[in-house]
Formats: C-alpha cells, sequence, structure tokens
C-alpha cells in the first residue's frame, strides 16, 4: 500500500526547518499539492462533475430543480431493522450496551492502530527522532490528519523534553491522553443529551451533507432518541431532489413515531423548511430536525441553495437553524476531511455526526476532524438499526479505541 507521508526524517526537516524558516505544516501544503495529489484530485472533480451534468439533465428533462445527484443505493424502507429489545435510554444497561456496541465497532481501527503502535516501540527505550518520526506515520496513515498528527506530536515532544525519563513504553499513555485533550465538547446551548433543556422552543436543527452519507438515518435515530426521553419532535422532509426521499423520512418517522412535514417530490426545499418550523411552533414541538437533499460539497450552486433554506427558518423562529449538524461518512478517510473542508467554509457547521463506524478500520478520523476544523463531533453512527446513534463521548471513545 502506497502511504501517504509527508514527512521527511525529523533531523532533516529541524535543519531545514531552521535553515529556510519554513514550517512543517507549509511541507504539508507543498506535499498535497504535488503532482500526484493534483492529478488524483481532478479525476475526482471530473467524476463528480459527469455526475453533476448527468443529474441536471435528467431535471430538466423532468423540469424539476437540478440540484443534485441522486444517492447510488438507499435502503428499501422496511430493511432497516428496528430493535425490540433495547434496554431503556439513559440507564446503565444501556450506557454498557453502547460501550460495547462501540468497542465492537471500533475493533478494525484498534487492531490496526495498536499493531502500528505496538510495532513502533518495540525494542526501543527512549523516545527519539526516529520513534516520533515513525508516530507521525503511524497517525497519518490511521486517518487521525496531518494538522492533529502534528498537534500530537507537537505535544508529546514538549513532554519528552521536559521530562527526560519518559520512555516509549509510556508512549500510548501519552497518546491516549493527547487525544483526549483535542477533542472538543459540545457547547451547552446545543446540549447532545437528548433530555437537555433547550434555549429556544422549538430548538431547529438542519442536517446537511454529501449524497448517502446517512443523514436521513440519522435523523430517524434522533427523532427516536428524543422521543425515547419524552421530547416533542418534528421532522421536514427538505429532501425533495431524490425520488422517494420523502418516503423514507416518513418510515423513519413512523418507527419514531413522530410526524412529518412534507410537499413531496420536485417542491422547493426551502418551502418545506419554511411550513416544518412554522408548524412546529404552532404544535409546540420541541426539536423541529431538517432532511435535506445530498449535494457535492464542490458545487456553489448546491451550498448556495443551503444558505436560503437557513435564511427561510430564520423568518419563522429568531436564530433558527440553531444547528447545522455535518453528517460524514467516517468510513471514508480523508475523503470526508474534503467534505468536511467544503462544507464549513459554506455553511456554517456547529457539530458533525460521524457514521458507519461499525466495521470501518478508519476510525481515527473521528480523532482529527473535531480538531481540525474546532467542531464538535456530536453523535456517531455505529449501525443501521434505529439505536445505533449515540452520542459521542470522547472519554468513552479513547476507552473503546485503546481498550481498557
Ligand atoms: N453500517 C452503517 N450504515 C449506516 C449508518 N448510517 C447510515 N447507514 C446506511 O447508509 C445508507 C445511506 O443512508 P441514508 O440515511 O439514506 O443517507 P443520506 O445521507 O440521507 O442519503 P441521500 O439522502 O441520498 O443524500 C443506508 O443504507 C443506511 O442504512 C451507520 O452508522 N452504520
Ligand atoms: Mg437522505
Amino acid at each position: 500500500m502506497a502511504l501517504f507521508n509527508p514527512f521527511k526524517s525529523r533531523k532533516k526537516k529541524n535543519a531545514e526547518k531552521a535553515e529556510a524558516g519554513s514550517s512543517v505544516v507549509d511541507e504539508v501544503v507543498q506535499a498535497s499539492a504535488s503532482p500526484v495529489a493534483e492529478a488524483s484530485e481532478r479525476v475526482l472533480d471530473a467524476v463528480q462533475d459527469v455526475a453533476q451534468e448527468a443529474a441536471s439533465a435528467v431535471s430538466a428533462a423532468t423540469g424539476s430543480a437540478a440540484i443534485e445527484v441522486p444517492a447510488p443505493e438507499h435502503p428499501t424502507p422496511t430493511a432497516v431493522p428496528v430493535t425490540g429489545d433495547a434496554p431503556p435510554v439513559g440507564t446503565p444497561e444501556e450506557t454498557t450496551k453502547e460501550q460495547e456496541r462501540l468497542v465492537e465497532g471500533l475493533e478494525k481501527t484498534r487492531t490496526s492502530l495498536f499493531g502500528k503502535l505496538n510495532k513502533l516501540v518495540r525494542g526501543k527505550d527512549t523516545i527519539d527522532d526516529e520513534v516520533l518520526d515513525e508516530l507521525e506515520e503511524v497517525l497519518v496513515t490511521s486517518d487521525v490528519g496531518v494538522k492533529t498528527t502534528l498537534d500530537i506530536i507537537d505535544r508529546v515532544q514538549a513532554r519528552v523534553a521536559a521530562d527526560k525519563y519518559v520512555n516509549a513504553r509510556e508512549l500510548q499513555s501519552m497518546i491516549r491522553k493527547e487525544i483526549s485533550a483535542l477533542m472538543l465538547d459540545s457547547v451547552p446551548d446545543r446540549p447532545v443529551a437528548f433530555d437537555a433543556p433547550f434555549p429556544t422552543k422549538p430548538h431547529v436543527v438542519m442536517v446537511v451533507g454529501v449524497n448517502g452519507v446517512g443523514k436521513t438515518t440519522s435523523i430517524g435515530k434522533l427523532a427516536y432518541r428524543y422521543k425515547m426521553a419524552g421530547r416533542k419532535v418534528l421532522l421536514g422532509a427538505a429532501d425533495t431532489f431524490r425520488a422517494a426521499a420523502t418516503e423514507q423520512l416518513e418510515i423513519w418517522g413512523e418507527r419514531a413515531q413522530v410526524e412529518v412535514i412534507k410537499q413531496g417530490h420536485g417542491a422547493d426545499p426551502a418551502a418545506v423548511a419554511f411550513d416544518t418550523v412554522a408548524a412546529g411552533k404552532t404544535r409546540g414541538s420541541e426539536v423541529v430536525l431538517i432532511d435535506t437533499a445530498g449535494r457535492l460539497h464542490t458545487k456553489a450552486g448546491l451550498m448556495d441553495e443551503l444558505t436560503k433554506i437557513k435564511r427561510v427558518m430564520d423568518k419563522q423562529v429568531d436564530g433558527a437553524p440553531h444547528e447545522v449538524l455535518l453528517v460524514l461518512d467516517g468510513s471514508t478517510g480523508q475523503n470526508a476531511i474534503r467534505q468536511a473542508e467544503v462544507f464549513t467554509q459554506s455553511v456554517d457547521v456547529t457539530g458533525l455526526i460521524l457514521t458507519k463506524l461499525d466495521g470501518s478500520a478508519k476510525g481515527g478520523i473521528v480523532i482529527g476532524i473535531s480538531n481540525e476544523f474546532q467542531i464538535p463531533v456530536k453523535y456517531i453512527g455505529v449501525g443501521e438499526q434505529i439505536d445505533d446513534l449515540q452520542v459521542f463521548d470522547r472519554e468513552r471513545f479513547v476507552d473503546a479505541l485503546f481498550g481498557g
């Protein structure tokens, strides 16, 4: 496997840095602008352009607004199982079950990361430049992300400089502490607990992301969790582009036993969002969750549409949407980071949902993404069932990642 390692040897790098005053980050930027990276980016863009144009042509032919590429595959509504044996929300039994699911889901990431870390410290007594170079490679290739890797290395290096007696065997517990410290917590205005009070009624949440990442599924799971916590929830079917998107949300609404406001295929998504927030107000809903069509992060027009949807909701309820949750498919590694980059530039993303962590070896992405974009990871998806969404808890996550 060709590893992405933008780093040179630490000694060489430090010498060059002193000489030219260049920074490690500069090197990384240059490395990512290499001909290979550029070429692969062009291929990706070209594929996306072709897909987008095809979607536009279909939309033009059908007379609907050309807004998005339909997701390749979708679950047949009855295919998603609902567990009947879920322990009651918020109980110790539920906490244990959630931790087990997380440990299970992160197994591949844990095995891979551990394997690399163990290999790294084997036969070494001290943390020297060579160990730090290898640690950089381990973290970058575990999808932790370049910026966060550098942050972790800097902190480890500072500790080593301050305490000469730190040895290589302690490296794992140091990394564990640093990882936990780097991840952000959610702010009180946007609580993660399903029974926590909101400052505004209704509390409006818009869910965005590229195609097929798990937006609608996550909304269904969120609705269920809020409902189980005794909250009054309303869903808005503002994905009016993809055929059967409304029906898919309605099925989740039935499962979670919450109502869905819809207008149907081809309607203006901003109008649906407006109606939903208005209905939420008159019905006394506490939480309003707005589903949106999957959109390619590279298309400015589609990103502008989100701004319009946001604007109309604010006319109904001050400050709405109070949260914009960006859903990222955790199994796509660096591609998810690229999506986050563009979405955060266009929309004011307030929180992240990382889905499909079950069975993925790329769980390391969770570590870097919150630090890289300074946005908290709020929820994680660990399966397709209705109770497979967890509030993100960094301690619990690090425990599941390192064991113990
Ligand atoms: N294994 C697993 N699958 C998931 C998870 N979340 C969503 N999925 C699956 O991902 C697929 C796409 O989910 P959707 O919720 O339809 O995705 P979407 O982002 O709404 O898609 P579009 O509306 O087309 O943009 C479905 O098959 C889901 O069951 C998860 O946490 N784990
Ligand atoms: Mg959807």
